[in-house]
C-alpha cells in the first residue's frame, strides 16, 4: 500500500486539472464500473438540539437557525422511511442523530432495533451518531450494521477553529473503535470552512494515516446556514470541488466517494464532471438530514440521461473486473 506524504498528495493536488481528472477517471474505471453509482438515503432519526458547537451545523443548540427539533423517531417510522428509500432506488440507509456521543440507554437500544429492521429489508445500514466506544460499535455490528460515518471534516490544525467542544483525536479514537468492531469506515470532510489548500491536503493525509483507510469518503461542500458562524462563507467553486474529488480518487483508488452536502447547488453538467473525476456515490431524497438535496425526480432524470445504474447492496469494490487498455 502506498505510504502517502504531504508532498506526494500535494503534487497530485496541484497538477493541471485536466490531467488530474484524466488520471483519476483512469484509476476509477480500473476498480469500478463507472456507470454504477451507489445510492444512499439519509434519515435524521434525532434532529437538532446538539450540545456541540460545530460552526457549520444547523443542528447545534448554540445557534439560532430556526430548525425544528425532533426527538428520536419511532422504530416504525424509520422502517417506513427505509421501505420508501428502497422504492427510490437506494441500497443503503444512513441513520443520523444530532448527538455528541452515543449513551448506553433506551434510545441507543431503539437505534439498534432500527438497524436490525433495515438489515432485514436487504439494505446496507450506516449510522452517524457521534462519538462511540468500542463496545457500542460492537453492539451495532452484532445488530447487522454495515458502516459507521464519522467525519474528520478538515485538517488537524484547522479543526480547532471550527469545533471547540471536541478534538480531532477524539474523532480518530472513535474511528479506531469502529474498525476494531469490523465495521466499514465512512469518513470524509467539508470544503468551504475557510481552510487553505494545505489544509485540504493535510486532511487527505490524515485520512490515509487512519488505522485503516475509509471504505467510503463523503465530500461535502459547506451548505451555509443562516444563524451559524459560517453563514457568510464564500461558496466553493466547481473547480475546487473537482480537484478535491480527483485527488481523493487517486489517494483512495478503491473507496466509494460520495458527493454529499452541496450537491443541490450543482447543475447536471457539474455533477457529471464530478462523476468523471471519480465520485461514485450520492444521497437521494429531497433532504439530507435537515438541508436540501436535489429532488428524487431530478436524480432519476440524471440517471436516465447518463445511463447510470444503482449499485446493488453489499457488492464490494473490485466486483467489476479492470477494463483492458
Ligand atoms: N452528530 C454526528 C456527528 O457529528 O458525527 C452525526 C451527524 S453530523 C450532521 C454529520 C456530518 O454532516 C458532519 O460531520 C459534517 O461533515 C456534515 N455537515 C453538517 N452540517 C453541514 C453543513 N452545513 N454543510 C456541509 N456538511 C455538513
Ligand atoms: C456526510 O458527510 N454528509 C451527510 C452525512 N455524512 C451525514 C450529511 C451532510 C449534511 C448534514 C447537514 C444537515 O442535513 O443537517
Ligand atoms: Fe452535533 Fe454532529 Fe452537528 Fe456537530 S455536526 S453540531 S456533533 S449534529
Amino acid at each position: 500500500m502506498t505510504q502517502w506524504t504531504f508532498d506526494s498528495i500535494s503534487a497530485l493536488y496541484h497538477r493541471d486539472l485536466l490531467s488530474l481528472m484524466f488520471e483519476a477517471a483512469h484509476v476509477h474505471q480500473k476498480y469500478f464500473n463507472p456507470g454504477e453509482i451507489q445510492v444512499n438515503h439519509l434519515v435524521s432519526v434525532k434532529t437538532g438540539g446538539c450540545p456541540e458547537d460545530c460552526h457549520y451545523c444547523p443542528q447545534s443548540a448554540r445557534y439560532n437557525t430556526g430548525l425544528k427539533k425532533h426527538a428520536l423517531m419511532s422504530r416504525e417510522e424509520v422502517r417506513d422511511r427505509a421501505v420508501q428509500a428502497k422504492a427510490m432506488g437506494a441500497s443503503r440507509v444512513c441513520l443520523g442523530a444530532a448527538w455528541r456521543e452515543v449513551k448506553d440507554n433506551e434510545q441507543f437500544d431503539r437505534v439498534i432495533e432500527m438497524v436490525r429492521d433495515i438489515k432485514s429489508l436487504g439494505m446496507e445500514t450506516c449510522c452517524t451518531l457521534g462519538l462511540l466506544t468500542e463496545s457500542q460499535a460492537q453492539r451495532l455490528k452484532e445488530a447487522g450494521l454495515h458502516a459507521y460515518n464519522h467525519n474528520l471534516d478538515t485538517s488537524p490544525s484547522h479543526y480547532s477553529k471550527i469545533i471547540s467542544t471536541r478534538q480531532f483525536e477524539d474523532r480518530v479514537r472513535t474511528l479506531s473503535h469502529v474498525k476494531k468492531a469490523n465495521l466499514q469506515v465512512c469518513c470524509g470532510g467539508i470544503l468551504g470552512l475557510g481552510e487553505t489548500e494545505e489544509d485540504r491536503i493535510r486532511f487527505l493525509l490524515a485520512l490515509s494515516q487512519l488505522e485503516a483507510p475509509p471504505e467510503s469518503i463523503p465530500i461535502n461542500t459547506l451548505y451555509a446556514v443562516e444563524g451559524t458562524p459560517l453563514a457568510d462563507q464564500e461558496p466553493i467553486s466547481i473547480w475546487e470541488l473537482l480537484r478535491m474529488i480527483a485527488t481523493t480518487r487517486l489517494v483512495f483508488p478503491t473507496a466509494m466517494i460520495r458527493m454529499s452536502a452541496g450537491r443541490e447547488k450543482r447543475t447536471l453538467e457539474e455533477q457529471t464532471l464530478c462523476f468523471l473525476a471519480g465520485a461514485n456515490s450520492i444521497f437521494i431524497g429531497e433532504k439530507l438530514l435537515t438541508i436540501g438535496n436535489p429532488l428524487p425526480e431530478e436524480d432519476h432524470r440524471m440517471f436516465a440521461h447518463l445511463g447510470l445504474t444503482s449499485k446493488a447492496p453489499f457488492a464490494s469494490c473490485g466486483s467489476h473486473a479492470a477494463t483492458p487498455h
